[in-house]
C-alpha cells in the first residue's frame, strides 16, 4: 500500500518562525525536553523554496547516469525493499548563526535548528546495487523535486547536492520513506527524502526526485556556492564545504530566564558530533570549574546522547551555565565562534542564564 501523506501540520506553538514563504522554522528549545525523538510536528523546517505538492501514487524516483540499469521505482516498490530504521538527528549548518558577531547573512537561527527522528527507508547503497555502478562512476547527484523546473542541473533554482561514492558508504546514507513510523510530513521531503547520518542536514534532499550517479565533482549552487566555510586567508578566498555536524553540547534545561527555587539544579541537554561520538559534556556555573555531566545512551555519531548534571548553586539571584561538549577525536568547542561569512557551523559555548529563588 502506498503510503498516503499525512499532513501533520507543523505545531507553531513549540516553533519559532522565522520565514513564511518558504516556511523556515526552529524548535522551542524548551519543546526538545523529554526523549531523544522529536515529535514530527516540533521538527525543525529548513527550505529553500515553497514545499511541493507531490502524489504519492504518480511519484517516481529515477536513479540514471553512470549506472548498468536505470531504474524508475515507485513508492509502493521502494517501501517492498528491506528496510532499516535509524535515530538520527538534523542539524542546519546555519544553527546559531544568530549569534555572529558581526552578523552573517541568511536565516537567523538562535539554536533549535536542530532535532532528531527515527526514519525508516532503504540504504542507498542496496539502490545503487540494485542500478549498477559504472566502472566510471564516482559520485551521486541528488535532485529535490522543489524550486522551479525546467532550470538546469545545479542552477541556483533547485535543490541539488551531491555526494562521492566514498562518503556514501561511510555515512551509510538512508533513503527514508518514514519519520517516526509516520509518512514523512508535507514540509520535511514526502515521499522520500536522503538522510545523511552526521552531517549537517544541508545533504539530507528533502522530496527527492532523481540520483544521477557521476564521473566528477559535481559544482551545483547549493554545493559551491552556498554551504561552504568561507575564509580569506591574505586575500584570497577559501572555501571548504561543510560536512560532518560540529561537536556541540545544547542546554534544554534550565531554560533562558526560567526561575527555579531550592540550591540544587538539574542542567540537562542533548550532546552530538558527526565526525566522532561525544565523550564528554562538562558543566561550569557562574564562570566556576568544569565538572562533568553524566552521558546516557549509545555513543554514535548519527545521533545526539542525552547528559545531565546536578549542580549545587550558593545564594539566590541570577546564575550563567554553560555546558561544553568533547568527542573522542578530541574536538571541543570554541569559547568564541569560528566566524565565517555565510555563517555555518557556529558551534561556540552555549550560555544560559536564569534565576534561582533560594
Ligand atoms: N529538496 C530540498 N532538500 C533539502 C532542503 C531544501 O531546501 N530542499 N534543505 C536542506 C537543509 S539546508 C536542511 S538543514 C534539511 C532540513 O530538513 P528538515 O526541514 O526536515 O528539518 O533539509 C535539507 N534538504
Ligand atoms: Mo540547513
Amino acid at each position: 500500500m502506498v503510503s498516503k501523506q499525512v499532513v501533520s501540520a507543523p505545531d507553531r506553538a513549540h516553533l519559532i518562525v522565522r520565514s513564511e514563504d518558504p516556511l523556515n522554522c526552529e524548535t522551542q528549545i524548551s519543546a526538545l525536553r523529554g526523549g531523544t525523538v522529536t515529535p514530527n510536528e516540533r521538527f525543525y523546517i529548513r527550505s529553500h523554496f515553497a514545499a511541493p505538492r507531490i502524489e504519492g501514487s504518480s511519484w517516481r524516483l529515477a536513479v540514471g547516469g553512470l549506472v548498468e540499469r536505470p531504474l524508475r521505482l515507485g513508492l509502493e516498490e521502494i517501501e517492498r525493499l528491506p528496510a532499516q530504521v535509524r535515530t538520527v538527528t538534523l542539524e542546519c549548518a546555519g544553527n546559531g548563526r544568530a549569534f555572529l558577531q558581526p552578523k552573517a547573512p541568511g536565516e537567523q537561527w538562535a539554536l533549535g535548528a536542530v532535532s532528531t527522528a527515527e526514519w525508516t527507508g532503504v540504504p542507498l547503497a542496496d539502490i545503487l546495487d540494485r542500478a549498477g555502478l559504472r566502472s566510471e562512476a564516482r559520485g551521486a547527484v541528488f535532485k529535490g523535486a522543489d524550486g522551479a523546473t525546467g532550470q538546469p542541473v545545479g542552477a541556483d533554482g533547485r535543490y541539488d547536492r551531491s555526494l562521492t561514492l566514498g562518503e556514501i558508504m561511510d555515512a551509510d546514507v538512508l533513503l527514508a520513506y518514514l519519520m517516526n513510523g509516520e509518512p514523512l510530513g508535507a514540509h520535511h521531503g514526502y515521499p522520500l527524502r536522503a538522510i545523511v547520518p552526521g552531517w549537517y542536514g544541508v545533504a539530507s534532499v528533502k522530496w527527492l526526485a532523481e540520483i544521477e550517479v557521476v564521473d566528477r565533482p559535481f559544482s551545483g549552487h547549493f554545493q559551491t556556492e552556498r554551504y561552504v566555510f568561507e575564509s580569506n586567508r591574505n586575500g584570497v578566498i577559501e572555501k571548504e564545504p561543510v560536512r560532518q555536524q560540529r561537536v556541540r553540547a545544547l542546554i534544554t534545561h534550565p531554560g533562558a530566564g526560567d526561575e527555579i527555587g531550592g540550591d540544587v539544579v538539574s542542567v540537562r541537554g542533548f550532546a552530538w558530533s558527526g565526525t566522532a561520538p561525544v565523550a564528554r559534556v562538562d558543566v561550569s556555573v557562574n564562570g566556576g570549574p568544569w565538572q562533568p555531566a553524566e552521558l546516557s545512551g549509545s555513543p554514535s555519531t548519527q545521533c545526539w546522547q542525552s547528559w545531565e548534571a546536578t549542580v549545587r548553586i550558593d545564594g539566590a539571584g541570577s546564575v550563567t551555565i554553560r555546558a561544553r561538549a568533547t568527542d573522542a577525536a578530541g574536538r571541543v568547542q570554541p569559547e568564541l565562534a569560528d566566524w565565517n561569512r555565510l555563517g555555518y557551523g557556529n558551534n561556540a559555548i552555549q550560555e544560559v542564564a536564569f534565576r534561582l529563588r533560594g
